[in-house]
């Protein structure tokens, strides 16, 4: 008897992938280094890795980004290892990705595709899905332009002319707009979160944004510092929209964590471009809490990825702390503190929870340089306002006759509060925020 389920076969075939890169040409990273890189994004995006290769040459052949001789060996590791998906660990041209796929029979693609690819899998919500679409229509768009002035260079002719080119006229015409139309969206998604951040901003909660290299424990962190229950995994790119937390640093202040998108090296542009909505509360943060995964051989070369990352959003010269996670993987004979850039960071392990303490009581520290400090008596009616100054400021309560006293510090907002509803404190000093 047929066994019903196999009626119809709905495997989808295995996609067996070939990388390609070329060396000399990646800030920096050695070509293996990046390619297994690209392996483990490739893994990501569900397929299989059957083999590796690379060329030494400073830059890229226009028409077969290896030299012909080299592309031409392709073929042979082609039938040898099965491959039906070649991946290039750079951007490459329309016309090598066509001789490429002519040369070889198969799809080729860039880095960014892959990586917009795996942003399109794991894209949940409506805001998510928006900007991976975006950056997918700006990714084609050029390439439709580009793909099209080739064709006109190699003589123009049967197939470049009339209706084709109202054709293409029209594709563009419909990218376009559909560009348009997603941006629009994902402005009102956009002025949506505005609003809810300067609700925020009016309770005057300071807001610490995690950021870092992907899969370097960032959701980790937060669950430890939150006690929250944010997706996991050992996987690139599991988290990509933003998730906020409240947590209660030692002081008693109560600060908004929010973790987001992982950064990676040669991240598209189309895709930074895309998330500016999420990386915008990168942008917001009063502080920025850098994880490292300091077990990782590529650490100091991803700091400089997420550096460059950072500098393009323009949130670069932010206060920032940089916490070495995954401390619990160092060989015991290479003493955390001699790591090089040590001197300023918190060594954790946020899946064991080591040095969380440390790093609370650090964020309190580096938030407080950006209060004011306060000390002054705030009458009994105005109890509210004492609550307030409780878990937005780093404050003491003491309970006097005339009022509490609050000492320590406050921001601005609130320090201008309290000190318009104080009365001046038993010692006769209530300073205000400087004016301004
Ligand atoms: N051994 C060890 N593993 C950790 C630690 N922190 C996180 N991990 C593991 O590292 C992997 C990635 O953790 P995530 O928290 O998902 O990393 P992420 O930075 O949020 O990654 P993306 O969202 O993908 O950018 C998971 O398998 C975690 O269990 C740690 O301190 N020690
Ligand atoms: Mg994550």
């Amino acid at each position: 008897m047929p066994d019903r389920n196999r009626i119809i076969d709905l495997t989808i075939p295995e996609e067996r992938a070939f990388l390609i890169g070329l060396d000399g040409r990646n800030r920096g990273w050695p070509v293996a280094r990046s390619l297994a890189e690209l392996a483990a994004l490739t893994e990501t995006a569900g397929a299989t890795v059957v083999g590796t290769a690379f060329q030494r040459r400073p830059e890229p052949d226009p028409l077969w980004y290896f030299g012909k001789g080299r592309a031409a060996e392709l073929v042979d590791e082609k039938s040898a290892s099965q491959f039906n998906v070649l991946i290039v660990d750079d951007e490459i041209t329309p016309t090598q990705q066509r001789s490429l796929e002519r040369l070889l029979v198969c799809k080729v693609l860039a880095r960014s595709a892959l990586i917009i690819d795996i942003f399109a899998r794991h894209a949940r919500t409506h805001e998510g899905r928006l900007q991976v679409e975006l950056a997918q229509l700006e990714y084609y768009l050029p390439r439709l332009t580009r793909m099209w002035t080739h064709l006109s260079r190699t003589g123009g002719g049967i197939g470049t002319r009339g209706p084709g080119e109202t054709q293409l006229e029209t594709d563009r015409r419909v990218i376009r707009e559909k560009i348009k139309k997603v941006r629009g969206q994902l402005d009102d998604v956009k002025r949506q979160r505005a609003t809810a951040a300067r609700q925020r901003v009016r309770s005057e909660v300071a807001t610490v944004a995690l950021v870092g290299y992907t899969n370097a424990g960032k959701s980790t962190l937060l669950n430890r510092l939150a006690d929250a229950d944010v997706f996991v995994a050992d996987m690139l790119f599991a988290t990509l929209d933003p998730t906020s937390r409240q947590v209660t640093l030692p002081t008693g202040q109560r600060v908004v964590v929010t973790d987001t998108v992982g950064f990676i090296n040669k991240l598209p542009h189309d895709l930074v471009d895309a998330f500016r909505a999420t990386l915008e509360e990168v942008l917001r943060a009063d502080l920025l809490l850098e994880v490292v995964d300091a077990s990782d051989p590529d650490f100091m070369r991803q700091e400089s990825a997420v550096q460059l990352v950072l500098d393009e959003l323009g949130a670069g010269d932010k206060p920032r702390i940089t916490v070495f996670n995954k401390i619990d993987l160092l060989e015991p004979h290479l003493p955390a503190a001699e790591m090089p850039g040590s001197e300023q960071a918190v060594f954790a392990s946020a899946a064991r929870g080591e040095g969380i303490e440390t790093l609370l009581s650090r964020m309190a520290d580096a938030l407080r340089a950006r209060m004011v400090q306060v000390d002054a008596v705030v009458p009994y009616e105005r109890g509210e306002l004492v609550a307030r100054a409780r878990s937005t400021g780093a404050v003491q309560e003491r309970y006097t006759r005339r009022g509490v006293r609050i000492r320590g510090h406050l921001p601005d907002a609130i320090a201008a509060e309290v000190a318009a509803a104080a009365q001046p404190a038993q010692n006769g000093r209530s300073r205000p925020p400087p004016a301004g």
